[in-house]
């Protein structure tokens, strides 16, 4: 009886490591199959409501908080912000928004 048991045991093991390793084959499969995933794109924003030096690091804040943005370069003196965001992860739309509720207002200058 014992023996059935290790062996039903053992065949569960069997089974769960198949079944894991199918499953991470898949998730590896999906980032292949998008081409966008990682490709980034650096956009430039005119910002507006800036009227200070400290209101650079606060705009810059606000962008680098959205997912997938990368980098984010706030010029104070051309009032722009070129930003660079993973092109799978968020758009520049979702970056224009990323001001809102500051006095600080994007809107894509390229
Ligand atoms: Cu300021």
């Amino acid at each position: 009886m014992k023996r059935h048991l290790l062996i039903s045991l053992s065949l569960l093991l069997v089974l769960f490591f198949v079944g894991c390793q199918s499953s991470m084959e898949e998730q590896e499969a999906e980032a292949e199959i998008s081409p966008q995933a990682g490709e980034l794109q650096t956009v430039t924003f005119k910002v507006d409501g800036m009227y200070c030096g400290a209101c650079v690091s606060k705009v810059q804040k606000a962008v680098l908080a959205v997912n997938g943005v990368t980098d984010c370069k706030v010029d104070y003196g051309k009032k722009v912000a070129i930003c660079t965001f993973d092109k799978s992860k968020t758009t520049s739309e979702k970056l224009t928004l990323a001001t809102k509720g500051t006095p600080y207002t994007l809107t894509v200058a390229n």
